[in-house]
């Protein structure tokens, strides 16, 4: 052994124990099933190198049962040949040094690329073991590491007749600390984007835990296209094809490509989803403003020329975004995202490409097909009209101190603190239960507001904004916020959360189906007028019980039908014959103030869920579907979702 080897050697041991050791830095949070999941990624998007390169049509996934996963591609196969530099062959470098990506080919760089890049040799450092089988030069090649470590040479150990290479690793439990498996649904549904994002490319996924499922498989000649129609698929569409353009820009560090794909729809709201080399970018970023820049300028000066806009001066960026869906995946050769999760992309020369691409490209589309210009069009001009109104409704309640100023509403019964961080707002289901909450509440931080009956569905009001500034009890919990309301972020009336006169704000109602009903109006209202207040964490469901288990003078409550099973077998166990009155709470107006308070309302023993959003774009679709006026889609999706709708995670 050299020198160098030697050296070079050491180094690499100490790199994949620093990755055991801490793989949050390398992989994402090891203890919810991010780092696991990633390290799918890491081998699949070596695989979607080779077809980027031109060379492997198909991927296969398969989930084993002894918790281990493999891919297969039938690309060039990993190189086997002694490394001159490391003295083993190029394929163990691969898996073993850490950053070792695509360095053995200059001529074609590295485009998709995992959560940090790390390449697949993070992957082989958390796994108990990983099997390396490469086909190429008529030969199969076969190697085994265990926690990262080589237990042989690679050795040749047959004939092949295609070339390729096959990963199978099962990640480390010792590593993963938490024990956690490889979720079907979140691999499926994300190597589903590949497929789109790819055309042309294939990939299968097989689980074999499971004897009945079948297997997946994602082909997309339509690419990006494809995935548009599909976003579309429930909706009516303005015109027929899916917009689609590319172009690319040479710049100093290489050719950065833009490729684009929409279609219109009579939907209100906006889906644009961005990807940087096949990566989703969840929070937009340069590409995305671009897109939008160019889109309300190409709109403008079309409709401006043509002389479509009559009475009104021009479209805003919410006029010409509503009801679109697009897809914008940009390649780039080195991009920077404002975190590690590259939720975001920030490189600025993206913006000004962006957006010359789609002045260009867009601008000769509408030139083109006049007739998909002018429905778009017509259709912004309808958005702009209706939020002109929405707008002087909202002014004129304004200005009659309806929503500011003017005190506070009648219905309030408001508590003590002015210090926003430790006040919360009870919204309250009718006016009985607002009374037990209003006399067993901690008067000092908590707020009651108690609503009367269903508040209006505001999804069906999207052409009527004016309708919903109307509304006696929107008014009322605009009003005790005292926040503003509205999410456009060009209106200083806008809902900012930071003028929240309280942290909390706590939905309230009876466990029931009408209960359910009333929670979603409320947050169907927060979510379309003050998304902010849900994006950061403000909003929560109580939890009330769902019976009182009593024995003699003691009480005992259960918020589950498992916890009354529970509790009444303890009760029993203690004593098996004597009898225990089993009470159904229908609404929170039967439990009495010191119940809701020690139940439901008491900080000390609560239990409040805050809703969450894991995606924004999916809850936009998510109101639209279950709450907006079209009956049959809601129907297609409640038969198709019926199991996910028990457990909506709004
Ligand atoms: C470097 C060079 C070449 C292929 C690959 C890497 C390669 C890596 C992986 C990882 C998973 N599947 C892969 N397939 C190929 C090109 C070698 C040549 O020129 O033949």
């Amino acid at each position: 052994m050299s020198e160098t080897y030697g050296a070079q050697s050491i180094q690499v041991l100490e790199g994949l124990e620093a990755v055991r050791k801490r793989p949050g830095m390398y992989l994402g949070d090891p203890h919810d099933g991010s780092a696991l999941h990633h390290c799918i990624w890491e081998v699949v998007d070596n695989a979607v190198d080779e077809h980027l390169a031109g060379h492997n049509p198909q991927i296969d996934v398969v989930i084993h049962d002894d918790g281990s996963l493999s891919v297969v591609d039938y690309g060039r196969g990993i190189p086997v040949g002694k490394h001159d530099e490391y003295g083993v062959s190029a394929a163990e470098v691969i898996m073993t040094k850490l950053h070792a990506g695509g360095k053995f080919d200059n001529s074609s760089y590295k485009v998709s690329g995992g959560l940090h890049g790390v390449g697949v040799s993070a992957v082989n450092a958390v796994s108990e073991y990983l099997e390396m089988t490469i086909e190429r030069d008529g030969k199969q090649y076969f190697q085994r590491y265990e926690a990262g470590v080589p237990k042989d040479d690679i050795k040749e150990v047959g004939s092949a007749e295609t070339t390729g290479t096959k990963i199978r690793f099962k990640p480390d439990q010792t590593v993963f600390t938490t024990i956690l498996e490889f979720d079907l649904d979140i691999i499926n549904t994300r190597l589903k984007e590949t497929a789109f994002l790819n055309a042309g490319l294939k990939i299968t996924i097989k689980d074999e835990r499971d004897e009945d499922s079948s297997i997946f498989e994602h082909e997309y000649n339509g690419g990006i296209s494809e995935f548009v129609s599909q976003i579309n698929a429930n909706k009516s569409i303005l015109h027929d094809q899916v917009i689609h353009f590319s172009g690319e820009r040479e710049v100093e560090i290489g050719p950065i490509s833009v490729e684009i794909a929409m279609q219109w729809s009579d939907a209100y709201s906006e889906s644009i989803q961005c990807y940087t080399n096949i990566i989703r970018n969840r929070d937009g970023g340069t590409h995305l403003s671009g897109l939008r820049g160019a889109l309300t300028r190409t709109l403008n000066s079309y409709a401006q020329s043509r002389k479509l806009l009559k009475n009104i001066s021009s479209l805003s960026g919410d006029d010409v975004r509503e009801g679109l869906a697009a897809i914008i995946s940009i390649k780039h050769p080195d991009p920077s995202f404002s975190s590690q999760t590259k939720d975001k992309l920030v490189s600025n020369e993206v913006q000004g490409i962006v957006e010359s691409i789609v002045n260009e490209k867009l601008g000769e589309t509408f030139e083109e097909n006049p007739n998909i210009a002018k429905s778009i069009v017509e259709k912004a001009v309808l958005a702009s009209k209706a939020r002109e109104a929405a707008r002087k409704a909202r002014d004129l309640t304004r200005r009659k101190g309806v929503l500011e100023g003017g005190g506070l509403p009648g219905k309030l019964a408001d508590c003590q603190s002015r210090n926003p961080a430790e006040c919360e707002i009870y919204l309250v289901e009718g006016d009985s239960a607002g009374g037990s909450a209003k006399t067993g509440r901690d008067r000092r931080t908590q707020a009651i507001l108690p609503l009367r009956g269903k508040i209006l569905n505001v999804e069906r009001q999207q052409r009527n904004l004016a309708k919903v500034f109307q509304n006696n009890e929107i008014q009322t919990i605009i009003k005790a916020l005292g926040a503003g309301v509205g999410n456009s972020e060009d209106d200083e009336g806008a809902f900012n959360p930071e003028k929240l006169r309280y942290s909390k704000i706590i939905i309230m109602t009876d466990a029931d189906v009408d209960g359910a009903h009333i929670r979603t109006l409320i947050l169907t209202f927060l979510w379309r007028f003050m998304k902010r207040a849900i994006m950061e964490g403000h909003v929560y469901i109580a939890q009330p019980p769902l019976y009182q288990l009593s024995k003699g003078r003691r009480s005992r409550y259960a918020y589950t039908d498992e916890e009354r099973d529970i509790i009444i077998e303890e009760i029993k166990g203690d004593n098996p014959n004597a009898k225990i009155s089993v009470q159904r709470y229908k609404g929170l107006g039967e439990m009495n103030p010191d119940q809701l308070w020690s139940t439901t309302m008491d900080p000390e023993f609560r239990t409040l869920l805050r809703v969450t959003v894991n995606d924004a774009e999916e809850s936009d679709r998510l109101f639209e579907i279950l709450m907006g006026d079209d009956v049959p889609d809601r129907r297609t999706f409640i038969e198709k979702n019926a199991k996910e709708v028990t457990n909506l995670d709004v």
